[in-house]
């Protein structure tokens, strides 16, 4: 009785097996006949109970059914593994045929590549580059550069101040003291690039930060002479070798005399368009033979040396040549914009 029992036990575990498809279904069947209180396990408990004779061949088979339906078990759990697998590789096949995903390449700023540019044509003439900071003191913003306390010329810039004496760079001048400072009595030829500041209303032609690059030379005979003949190899070589270049009398309180200079319009050569305001001409350096009181507030003693100096903006240059019609794209971060340059 107890054998049958044990041969119908096995018969129908094995059975159940074969339709078993998943772990979670083998763990469900391994509990139903093999756990504590599973099928086989109540079944063996019973074969206490029989009389004596009866238990050594029912003891047996018990343990042959366990050890059949464990084997069973064991290599059902091997095969549903090896099925989890081959699906899992099928479902997620990756194909190495296709072609692999673009990685998004960097570039330089527009303003820093022309920024490079300008440094290139400045090297060539002997400039070298001078870093300075951006929050500057009143006294190098505007008292070293012959602007003292309400100096009607401070209204030049629209400054950003931090308090009475601290304020954000409203041009790179104050570098230029700096400079001169370190290195006097030595010549200077240096140019200083980096971001101003001005409190100003932000539209298509300004921006409250933009950049800008000024430039100094310093020496026992520099004239103006010298200041033309840079600033129009520069002009030629930043805008084209067929440029021509025009000064006009200016004022700066930094440099006397003072003058601004113009190219022949780079939109309509010169016959006059609504880039160049129908002048034929577009302004794009300030500069002047650098005033005696600077000089000397440099260090120089403006009867033995004299200098020139220039600035220019870099975003308003850049604009032009590359018919950009608002300053406001270079600094909103926009790919569309970046991504052209
Ligand atoms: C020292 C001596 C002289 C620098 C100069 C200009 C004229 C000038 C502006 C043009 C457009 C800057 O970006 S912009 O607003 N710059 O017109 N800058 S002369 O002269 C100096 C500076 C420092 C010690």
């Amino acid at each position: 009785m107890m054998l049958e029992e044990l041969r119908e036990l096995k018969e129908k575990a094995l059975q159940e097996l074969e339709g078993v498809s998943n772990s979670k279904e083998l763990e469900s069947w391994h509990i139903k006949y093999l756990g504590k209180k599973g099928r086989l396990t109540v079944l063996m408990r019973g074969i206490g109970r029989l009389p004596p004779q009866e238990r050594p061949a029912a003891g047996r088979l018990g343990n042959e059914v366990k050890a059949a339906l464990e084997s069973a078990y064991e290599a059902k759990g091997e095969a549903l593994k090896r099925e989890e697998l081959e699906r899992t590789l099928r479902e997620e096949r990756v194909d190495v045929t296709l072609p692999g995903r673009p990685v998004a390449l960097g570039r330089l700023h527009l303003s820093t590549q022309v920024l490079r540019e300008i440094y290139r044509i400045f090297a060539e003439m002997g400039f070298q580059i001078f870093e300075a900071p951006e929050v500057e003191t009143d006294l190098y913003n505007f008292e070293l550069l012959n602007m003292p306390p309400h100096h009607p010329a401070r209204d030049m810039w629209d400054t950003f101040y931090i308090n009475e004496q601290v304020l954000l760079r409203s041009h790179t001048s104050p570098g230029q003291i700096r400079v001169m400072r370190k290195y006097c009595p030595e010549p200077i030829r240096v140019i200083l690039p980096g971001k101003c500041y001005r409190y100003e209303q932000v539209t298509a032609r300004s921006e409250f930060m933009f950049h800008q690059v000024e430039g100094l030379a310093v020496g026992r005979r520099v004239t103006m002479a010298d200041l033309k003949g840079v600033l129009i190899e520069f002009c030629r070589q930043m805008f084209g070798a067929e440029r021509k270049v025009r000064f006009r009398c200016s004022y700066f309180p930094f440099t006397e005399p003072s003058v601004e200079v113009d190219i022949d319009c780079i939109i309509c050569g010169g016959k006059g368009c609504r880039v160049c305001k129908h002048t034929g001409w577009l302004q794009i350096l300030g500069a002047g033979m650098v005033h005696p009181q600077v000089l000397a507030n440099g260090g120089y003693d403006p009867t033995v040396f004299s200098g020139f100096a220039f600035g220019m903006g870099v975003e308003r240059p850049a604009m032009l040549k590359y018919r950009i019609d608002d300053i406001r794209y270079f600094f909103s971060n926009d790919l569309r914009f970046l991504e052209q340059f």
